[in-house]
């Protein structure tokens, strides 16, 4: 059984477990990161030496990055799947999403996310988050562009694209006390996300 070593409130984690719940793989989960430590030790650093959550061990096989996790999951246990298919142009066209996620998207939404959820109240910075907020906005308004006609990201077919930008974007949807420029198709997309029983079970829970 591969082993998930990452906190579950980790939205990088999240969406490892999320597709494992979309194929039915069984996994072990070890707490790190954070409160519960771990991911500072020279065990855990040989592991992974960015010190990051989460890491994949399988067998002798250790991986890190999540995008790589989820890609290396299907295509190790997901069988022929339209999660992640086998076609070159069809797996490039999900791999730039998820290079977005995390070249574009990440970076800009973490100040918004610390800024609130990771912040006490009394010291917040209200402009400045503000000001991250409309820069998040306008990286979302190029995926609501991108699914105005489409219900998933990749059109008719659910893929691991949609489970990563569907991790982040319960972050977008789900953070208390912004205002959120209207986006429709984002938000259709979104509401259809929330039905799935792996994004309910890890995805939809508490921000912490
Ligand atoms: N690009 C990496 C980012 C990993 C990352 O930044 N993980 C965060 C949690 S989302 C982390 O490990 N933070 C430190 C901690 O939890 O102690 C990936 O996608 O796996």
């Amino acid at each position: 059984m591969i082993t998930i070593w990452g906190r579950a409130n980790s939205v990088n984690v999240q969406k490892v477990l999320w597709l494992c719940e979309e194929i039915s793989l069984s996994y072990n989960r070890i707490d790190a990161g954070l409160q519960f430590g771990h991911n500072t030790e020279s065990e855990y650093l040989a592991m992974n030496p960015t010190g990051k959550v989460p890491t994949l061990v399988d067998g002798d096989f250790v991986l890190w990055e999540s995008n790589s996790i989820l890609r290396y999951i299907v295509m190790q246990y997901g069988g022929p799947s339209a999660l992640y298919p086998a076609d070159a142009k069809a797996r490039a066209s999900i791999d730039r999403w998820l290079d977005w996620s995390l070249s574009t998207l990440q970076p800009a939404e973490r100040p918004v996310f610390w800024g609130i959820v990771r912040t006490p109240e009394a010291e917040r910075d209200l402009e400045k988050i503000s000001a991250d907020v409309v820069k998040v906005a306008k990286v979302w308004s190029v995926l609501d562009a991108h699914l105005k006609g489409r219900d998933f990201i990749e059109g008719a077919s659910f893929t691991i694209a949609d489970i990563v930008l569907g991790a982040f974007a319960k972050r977008w949807f789900g953070i208390p006390g912004i205002e959120r420029a209207r986006m429709p198709s984002l938000q259709r997309w979104y509401a259809s996300l929330t039905t799935r029983p792996g994004f309910r079970k890890h995805v939809d829970v508490q921000l912490s």
